[in-house]
């Protein structure tokens, strides 16, 4: 470690946060400090140097010869070490840049009381997500790592993944100890039976057969080669259980993504919701608009898109080919996941105007806005010709990319104050009769539904996507401030995707230990709080509304694969039991008897999971 440069420390004034930053005595102060915080800094609060540029969580103070600066952040907590400001570096005039390595970080905290501890219960082997029925039956038998398997049909790609998995090697072949079978089951029930004779798994086709592989790569990773018998018969309570992944907050490499969809089929998910777009990066190369993700994917000093969140000077980034999308598409389709991927509008758009201002911006647009994030320029213009040049073109290569029949829109936090000073808006309104700025939302999200569906796709987005009253029933809404929220769309008509942050948002930090990373805007998470999740209430009328659930994982503070894996992992086999089980034959204690089995299993594959004190 460096000789740390800058200390920081942190008071609390009511319900306002003052840091105060103090610079090592050896530095030159002249020229800018740079940082990222993701608060709000309140120009008029700050002494000891002047705000140059506020974008997003970053920050550029112009010093004055003095070595202590403090400012103030109104009504924002700062309760966990995750929270800090980071990314410090120096810029003098004549252009050099001075990282700034931190030593004191005073956030005056106490650590609150334990949580209570998982319940003791005496650990037994099994599956999760619990299946509808499983028996043990008498004697066991004993799996060579050579078995043969047949099936009606060719099942290569299936065993590639078990035998991965298991690190056995099947084949498919006559004289089979393994059978998979058909039956005439729902799309994605199956039978496994264990006896001392063989294994057999029937389903309806593929994606069953898949999941009784799975359950046995499940069963084979507890027990070794000498399986206990047993007899499972299962089936979904959701067609649609997904999981989230934020990759434009943090760029996520292929390989990543590649793992985290193996985990998934695992647990038996079949969505991936890739969030593609956002307004600290593009991620998607978009062949009629290099400048996406030439100019959108990076962050940097000097560059277009400041430095944001983790910050530094160096620029930060990254992008997905087309050929690596298609063959992450690929991987996910073999493994039976369909991707969903997310282009974020009409909000959360800065490095998309920040890479197309041509398009985007309407130059005697005078609206003042601040985004949640702190964006003040990150909304696309309903009334611009630009905006819908881009959407289209974008829209095009989205649709021939993802053969899925979703494509997710966001529609999420638009901010107040847009587009009340466009005269282009202003326009639109009165030639539609609008009333409500938000009426030009539905305008454009209508337009883009209408689209889609001319390429016989179905938009799927935020609850948000209902502002304005455009959008018409066939959206997919995704529940996410609350479970409410969902209802509502669900008794309107609209199908529904649940993922409530209270229970399903797996950014939230894992308890209130100051030390525990995340975000806690919709509180804390534990295991039992995810487990708890009923996403589909017993007495709710519209229930065959509700498709399924969802769990984000958004990305400001996902920084490598082991944070990925720390904030996932077990929360994940939570939801996953809240996807696939139903309610009657999900157990608290039950789950926590099989954690250690399936944390053996993580532990295996090299998943560095969060170790259960909850
Ligand atoms: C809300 S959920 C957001 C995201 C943030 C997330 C952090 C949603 C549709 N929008 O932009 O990353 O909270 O938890």
């Amino acid at each position: 470690m460096s000789a740390p440069l800058i200390d920081i420390a942190v008071t609390r004034s009511g319900d306002d946060l003052w840091l105060q930053l103090t610079l090592a005595p050896e530095l030159p102060v002249a020229g800018s400090l740079h940082f990222c915080l993701a608060r709000y800094l309140d120009p008029d609060s700050l002494s000891g140097a002047t705000l140059l540029r506020q974008v997003g969580s970053y920050k550029e103070l112009k010093l004055a010869r003095l070595h202590d600066i403090a400012f103030c952040c109104p009504r924002t907590p700062m309760e966990r070490y995750s929270d800090l400001p980071q990314g410090f570096y120096l810029s003098h005039p004549d252009a050099v840049l001075q990282p700034l390595p931190v030593g004191r970080r005073d956030l005056g905290l106490t650590a609150p009381p334990p949580p209570p501890p998982l319940p003791q219960v005496e650990p037994e082997s099994g599956l999760v997500p619990q299946p509808a029925r499983l028996h043990r039956l008498d004697g066991e038998f004993r799996l060579p790592e050579q078995a043969h398997v047949c099936a009606p049909a060719l099942i290569e790609d299936l065993l590639a993944h078990f035998n991965q998995l298991t690190g056995l090697s099947l084949q498919q072949d006559h004289d089979a100890l393994l059978r998979l079978e058909l039956a005439p089951l729902p799309q994605e029930a199956y039978r496994l039976t264990i006896s001392p004779s063989g294994i057999r798994i029937e389903a309806g086709g593929r994606p069953g057969w898949r999941h009784g592989l799975m359950s046995l790569a499940q069963w084979v990773l507890q027990h070794g080669e000498s399986l206990p018998c047993i007899a499972v018969e299962d089936a979904p309570r959701f067609g649609f259980r997904g999981v989230f992944l934020d990759c434009a907050r943090h760029f996520h490499p292929v390989a990543t993504i590649k793992r985290l969809l193996e985990q998934m089929a695992l647990y038996k998910f079949n969505r991936f919701h890739w969030h593609l777009t956002d307004d600290e990066g593009w991620r998607l190369e978009i062949k009629a608009f290099p400048a996406l993700t030439e100019v959108g994917a990076w962050r940097g000093h000097g560059l277009p898109i400041t430095p944001q969140l983790s910050g530094g000077p160096a620029p930060y980034g990254g992008n997905y080919s087309q050929n690596e999308v298609r063959d992450i598409v690929a991987h996910a389709a073999a493994l039976g996941i369909t991707v969903i991927p997310e282009i974020d509008i009409p909000g959360h758009c800065h490095a998309a105007i920040k890479a197309l201002p041509e398009l985007l911006v309407e130059p005697a647009d005078a609206s003042r806005y601040r985004s949640v994030q702190y964006f003040e320029d990150n909304v696309l213009n309903p009334a611009l010709p630009g905006t819908y040049t881009f959407l289209e073109r974008v829209l095009d290569e989205v649709c021939a990319l993802f053969p899925g029949p979703l494509i997710h829109l966001g529609g999420d936090e638009v901010p107040q104050g847009v587009w009340q000073e466009s005269p282009a808006c202003q326009a639109l309104m009165r030639q539609h009769g609008y009333r409500d700025p938000k009426e030009l939302q539905g305008h454009l999200l209508r337009h883009c539904q209408r689209y889609l569906a001319g390429k016989g796709k179905q938009m799927i987005g935020w609850e948000e996507i209902r502002h304005g009253n455009k959008v018409s029933q066939e959206a997919v809404v995704c529940a996410w401030t609350r479970l409410e929220a969902g209802l509502e769309a669900a008794a309107a008509g609209h199908p529904v995707v649940m993922a409530p942050a209270q229970h399903l948002y797996l950014d939230l930090a894992w308890s209130r230990d100051p030390d525990e990373p995340g975000l806690y805007w919709a509180g804390t998470l534990d295991l039992a709080q995810v487990y708890r999740c009923e996403p589909a209430p017993a007495d709710f009328p519209a229930k065959e509304q509700i498709l399924g659930v969802l769990s984000p994982l958004w990305g400001e503070l996902i920084t490598s694969r082991e944070r990925l894996d720390y904030m996932l992992f077990p929360r994940l086999l939570a939801t996953a039991e809240v996807a696939w089980s139903q309610p009657e034959h999900k157990s608290w204690a039950g789950f926590c008897a099989r954690l250690p089995g399936q944390l053996q299993i993580l532990g295996k594959r090299g998943v560095r999971y969060r170790p259960p004190k909850q």
